[in-house]
């Protein structure tokens, strides 16, 4: 992308901003919003979305009015359940985006319609971001049939992580049929992303071992499919043995609770080896999952947990708007700093603060 085209985009994002705050959406105007979206209108999707990423407190209302008529006009279409929610995974470098790009680009050849976002909790402290200096998508961001989002700029994985998962709703209503989102951060982002999607995806390098590859055995675990990536030139018999060696390695797993078996294929995005097979593969999972009733069975599991998680994140922060309950963990965690009193009895004495004060 060039200088202009970033420029331009950051002009864009920043008038959608400047339209939020200048209240020209708002509870009012939810409704045409909403309407947007479900038409297809890239611009309503791009400033719903800024709306949803949004951490001051007064946007929080707007944007649940918002989720609410998107949930009851999509319900009223009845076509949810035509999606499918792809999560990619794999340590920095390993070609992410790149195959990302490559797997959209197929998917829009056969006819779907793409969203592409990220969960990168990092982005603030790196600068780095879906669309950073390395891989921007160029191809698949140009496309008509394709919506490519960085991700949102903040330290708090729980924050983005419930930004990207609302971004994947609304991206469902305004018609993408096929939503992939990206782990760019390390760590917690990817049991994130393994909880708001269907098909989770670990991509790993050719010839290096579990500790090289920064792979915790909990992500391979997580995984429904693995691809070793970079299969190309020099690299190919090195990866079809590694890809060998996981494959023998995952019979002394336990079965994954989807039941299916983990296949691992070998790709390179850059000549397109492989990525026919990881759709098929893809497509197969869909359909054995909808007939043995995993699919829906996965996408309630987690609807579930995520309110568990909300509903933790809503309490602290409820406790911690009340000033006198903020002063009193400031003090309790000095307490526990000093070593005077142990994290959990700070904690309870601070949940149970409450009727003293
Ligand atoms: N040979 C080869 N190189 C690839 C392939 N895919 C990606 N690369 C290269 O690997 C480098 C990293 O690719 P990215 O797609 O940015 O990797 P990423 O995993 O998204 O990286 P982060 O977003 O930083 O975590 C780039 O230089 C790509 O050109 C591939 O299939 N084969
Ligand atoms: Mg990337």
């Amino acid at each position: 992308m060039s200088r202009n085209e970033s420029s331009s985009k950051e002009r864009a994002v920043d008038a959608a901003r400047e339209r939020i705050r200048s209240n020209r959406f708002g509870e009012n105007n939810v409704g045409d919003i909403a309407k947007g979206i479900v038409d297809g209108q890239r611009e309503d999707l791009a400033m719903a979305i800024t709306l949803i990423e949004s951490e001051r407190p007064s946007d929080r209302p707007v944007a649940q009015l918002l989720l609410e008529e998107i949930k009851n006009i999509s319900e009223a279409k009845g076509n949810r359940d035509e999606t499918v929610r792809i999560g990619i995974t794999g340590i920095p470098g390993v070609g992410k985006s790149t195959f990302i790009e490559r797997l959209g680009l197929d998917l829009i050849k056969e006819g779907h319609r793409v969203a592409v976002l990220a969960v990168d909790p990092s982005s603030k402290r790196t600068g780095g971001s879906i669309l950073g200096d390395k891989t921007r998508m160029d191809e698949l961001a140009v496309q008509e049939n394709a919506f490519v989002r960085p991700s949102p700029a903040s330290d708090a994985l729980g924050g983005v992580a419930r930004a990207t998962m609302e971004a994947v709703i609304l991206c469902e209503a305004a018609g993408y049929d096929r939503i992939i989102v990206e782990t760019v951060g390390v760590g917690q982002s990817e049991t994130a992303v393994r909880d708001m999607v269907d098909v989770f995806c670990l991509l790993l390098i050719g010839g290096a071992g579990d500790e090289v590859q920064g792979i915790k055995r909990g992500i391979v675990e997580m995984a429904d499919l693995i691809v070793v990536h970079k299969s190309d030139g020099d690299n190919i018999d090195t990866c079809s043995t590694t890809a060998q060696s996981y494959s023998n390695a995952l019979h002394l797993f336990p079965t994954p609770p989807s039941g299916e078996k983990v296949e691992v294929l070998t790709a390179s995005s850059i000549d397109g080896t492989g990525h026919s097979q990881i759709r098929e593969q893809i497509k197969s999972l869909t359909t054995v999952w909808k007939s043995n009733g995993w699919w829906s069975t996965q996408r309630s599991n987690q609807s579930s947990d995520r309110m568990t998680t909300h509903a933790r994140e809503l309490l602290l922060t409820q406790k911690m708007n009340d000033p006198k309950s903020a002063q009193y963990w400031h003090e309790l965690q000095n307490e526990v700093v000093k070593g005077t009193i142990g994290a959990f009895s700070a904690a309870w004495d601070w949940i149970n603060s409450e009727k003293d004060m």
